[in-house]
């Protein structure tokens, strides 16, 4: 009852907020209250139906398809394409909250260039022809002065792909440092692909919850972590018997739904791993024909795991024998059709974390949950046609002596490790980096550690930015040109290579607003204003179709059949159909190319340094209702969760007397403090860390909904260490304190630390 009740208050609430601040745009708010009004009849009554463009969502990076519904020029719903055949009419909050970034009045309306000091975040607006003229500028006087190597690009996302194909073009290395893959799955990814021959979980994840008998999820927070048809998967598969093991120093959402929780030490997983990996070896608990036709490396598993027995784990991980047994067993009970859930934010710890994604692809491979329903599943590969806008000739990166991608042996297949280029903008070593080009991105608040690119942004001789809003890194900027939100614009076409693979395009629902210029637009303008040939499409949707084509597909025709197509999927191999596109198609249990780098063939466990005394760990997860910081403005997801909480212990609590709700601040070991944060005192999470949702604590005074409403993760990270693979960012190496009024208070140490574990100085290991 009251839950209800607080529901239809708050969207009550948030409908007059929303009309109240929608008056300065056209249209105004009373045309906005009018057409919500005739939806609803029509809804209601069946008839004055909507105009209805079918799209893709761009809330997230999951791209569930789209229905939008215009009514008198105003986008009044957004809902799930029923056609799709993974989210149907679903959206979630955020998808449905699509209407209120289309609105916001705080995107970014036109061209603008910095007139004050850089981050300082004043403005004047100016003509495209100017912003594009001095960004041309720019990148040639820099080029010229540095060579092609002095341009980087940090970009996320689909519309990121023109500018970035102007970048190539340039010769520079730096242009995907996506921080998609160093801040996020690249371990992950490089492990599925050299254990199992592909990725299993990139931005799709290939892993068929719905039909499995048990799943093995390992930090990834399913619930809190939403993607549409990833969650739903996974609740078919609970509603359909699966058990669940939760490995989590946190009673996350999927935890409190778990079979058996193990409430594990950070930072120790690869322990209990490879503690089971050895417990499922020496009892026979592996499917021994699959091994025998599928896999390499076992005899050799078997050996260097032996020593790694589930007592030994207990005390490492802080976790009881007789739990970690029953979890092993109930997983091993469902094999083959069990999950090991291949995980996607992968840059925990920076050592083990390619380690952390090879044990689980092992287990997987032990127990023949390899392209079978329940287990993980192979992509079918979709045609449509990859178009280049310039032409590959072009895009030949300039000899270089000293490459920011030898550093580590695995970047080059991600692209230029973004600590790297940063390092090299404050450093000017090995080679300097003067102009950057950011889209679709938030530096700022997603790659640590933000006070060294202050640093580096302050040294750079120029910085622009494509962006929808003005954010963080955004107010750095030297020129920000607005772009088309997704709701407004063509895109590249989305082809799902998952149990049900289909094609679908995004498409605008509404022309842009103000100023803003569709992705092919800029960087064809750009191009032009830099004579790198290219972009020969004469419009956006010539380009969306051009694609399309080798699917014998076109917008139009798309749109005849619902926006969408779907196509017969082959996810389930075995026998001769079972292809593994490892180099020796085998899956490998060691991967000897690692031990050529120096690196483990086999992970080894070493432990992540424990928190100096005082104290305690800091991990994040995520608000169900926000994407990182690109949501924390939008007018509906800021009233519902408008700022984040600190989950402290309680025993922790007690001890300093902190009372649940009370307001306090984060110091870490570097000195850093935070914005204020309310605590949620809680047993649901261990004593040695606390945890917050990522994205919120906005420090743009430009986003008046979202500055400064609670604290941010990424502003206490400062000390990361790379990933000796590939040089991703670990972030789960920062500790805090908690800091109550003016005093610091130290955190008391509740668990005992075994002497395995160092303790971590003051000063940790900077990568
Ligand atoms: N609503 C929403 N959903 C999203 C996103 C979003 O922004 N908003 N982002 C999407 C993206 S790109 C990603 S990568 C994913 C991220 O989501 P996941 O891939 O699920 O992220 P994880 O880091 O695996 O999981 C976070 C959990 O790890 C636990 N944890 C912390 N340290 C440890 C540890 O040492 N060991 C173990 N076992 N657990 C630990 C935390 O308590 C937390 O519950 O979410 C995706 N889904
Ligand atoms: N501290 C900390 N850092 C993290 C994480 C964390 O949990 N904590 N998570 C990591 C993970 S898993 C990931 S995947 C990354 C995500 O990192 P980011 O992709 O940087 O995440 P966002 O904060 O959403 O920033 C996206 C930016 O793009 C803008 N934007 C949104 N839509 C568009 C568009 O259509 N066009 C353009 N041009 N711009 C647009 C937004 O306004 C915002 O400024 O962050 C990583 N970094
Ligand atoms: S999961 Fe939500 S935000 Fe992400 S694409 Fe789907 S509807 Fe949009
Ligand atoms: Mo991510």
């Amino acid at each position: 009852m009251n839950r209800r009740r607080f529901i239809k208050m708050s969207t009550a609430t948030a409908l007059t907020i929303a009309a109240s601040t929608m008056d300065g745009l056209p249209g105004g708010a009373g045309l906005f209250r009018k057409a919500r009004a005739e939806t609803a009849v029509g809804k209601a009554t069946g008839s004055m139906g909507a105009k209805e463009t079918t799209s893709v969502c761009e809330m997230c990076f999951w791209r569930c398809p789209i229905v939008a519904k215009v009514t008198d020029g105003r986008l009044t719903k957004i809902e799930g394409n029923p056609k799709s055949p993974v989210n149907g009419t679903r959206v979630c909050a955020r998808g449905n909250s699509g209407v209120q970034l289309l609105y916001d009045p705080d995107r970014i309306k036109y061209p603008m260039k910095r007139v004050g000091a850089r981050g300082e975040g004043k403005w004047a607006k100016i003509s495209w022809d100017e912003a594009l003229g001095e960004i041309a500028h720019n990148m040639e006087t820099v080029k010229k002065k540095y060579g092609p190597h002095a341009l980087a690009y940090f970009d996320h996302g689909a519309s990121a792909e023109n500018l970035r194909e102007i970048f190539m073009a340039t010769g520079t290395e730096n242009y995907t440092s996506e921080p998609a893959f160093f801040q996020c799955v690249g371990p992950a990814a490089l492990a599925y692909l050299e254990t199992l021959g592909y990725i299993a979980t990139g931005t799709r994840q290939y892993n068929d919850m719905a039909h499995a008998k048990a799943i093995l999820l390992v930090g990834s927070h399913i619930g809190e972590n939403v993607h549409v048809s990833h969650v739903r998967e996974f609740i078919e598969g609970l509603s359909q018997g699966a058990k669940l093991v939760v490995v989590d120093p946190r009673l996350s959402m999927a935890a409190g739904k778990a079979t058996i929780h193990l409430p594990i030490r950070p930072g120790t997983d690869n322990a209990l791993l490879l503690a089971w990996i050895n417990y499922v070896i020496q009892n026979n608990l592996y499917n021994k024909a699959f091994v025998a036709n599928t896999c390499e490396g076992f005899d050799r598993l078997k050996e260097e795991v032996k020593g790694y027995s589930l007592e030994w784990a207990a005390k490492i991980c802080d976790l009881k024998p007789d739990g970690m047994k029953a979890a092993i067993e109930l997983l091993a009970k469902a094999s083959p059709n069990v999950n090991i859930h291949p995980g996607r934010h992968a840059t925990w710890y920076g050592k083990g974390d390619v380690g952390r994604h090879q044990l689980y692809a092992i287990l997987s491979a032990l127990f023949g949950a390899v392209g079978v329903p329940g287990g993980l599943y192979f992509p079918t590969s979709v045609k449509v046609g990859h178009v280049e806008c310039v032409e590959q000739k072009s895009k030949q990166v300039a000899p270089i002596e000293k490459s920011l991608k030898d550093i580590y042996p695995y970047s080059a297949m991600f692209g230029t490790p973004t600590a790297d280029v940063i390092k090299a903008m404050v450093t000017g070593k090995p080679y300097p980096i003067k102009l950057l080009g950011v889209n679709g991105v938030n530096i700022m608040q997603t790659i640590p550690d933000p006070y060294e690119t202050m640093k580096a942004i302050k040294n750079l001789d120029f910085i622009f930015c494509e962006e929808i809003m003005a954010g963080e890194t955004a107010i750095w900027s030297d020129i920000i040109l607005p772009e088309a939100v997704y709701l407004e614009r063509y895109d590249g076409v989305y082809a799902y290579e998952g149990l049900t693979p289909y094609i679908t395009v995004r498409q605008p629902v509404l022309p842009p607003m103000y100023e803003a210029k569709s992705p092919y637009w800029i960087a064809a303008n750009l191009a032009k204003r830099l004579k790198v040939e290219g972009f020969p499409y004469k419009d956006d949707k010539a380009y969306v179709d051009d694609q399309l084509a080798a699917a014998d597909l076109s917008i139009d025709k798309l749109n005849r059949e619902g926006g969408l197509v779907t196509l017969k999927g082959n996810p389930y191999r075995e026998g001769k159909d079972l292809k593994i596109g490892t180099d020796s198609g085998k899956i490998k249990l060691a991967v000897e190319a690692f031990a050529d780098e120096d690196l483990d063939a086999i992970p080894k466990f070493e432990p992540t340094p424990a928190p100096p005394k005082g104290y305690t760990r800091l991990i994040y997860g995520r608000s169900p209702v926000h994407t990182f910081t690109r949501t924390m403005n939008n007018l509906w997801l800021n009233h519902e969760v408008p700022e984040n909480f600190l989950w402290l212990n309680d025993t922790v609590a007690g001890k300093l007397g902190i009372k649940n709700d009370e307001t306090v601040r984060l110091e870490n070991q570097d000195g850093k403090r935070s914005t204020p944060i309310k605590v949620l005192v809680t047993p649901g999470i261990r004593p040695d860390a606390v945890y917050m949702a990522h994205g919120f604590g906005s420090q743009s005074p430009l986003l008046t909904r979202a500055y400064g409403k609670g604290a941010a993760d990424g502003f206490l990270m400062t000390n990361t260490i790379a990933d000796p693979f590939m040089g991703a960012t670990s972030k789960r190496t920062n500790f805090v304190k908690i800091v109550k009024g003016d005093t610091v208070l130290d955190i008391p140490e509740i668990v005992p630390l075994p002497e395995e574990i160092p303790r971590a100085g003051r000063q940790v290991q900077a990568g």
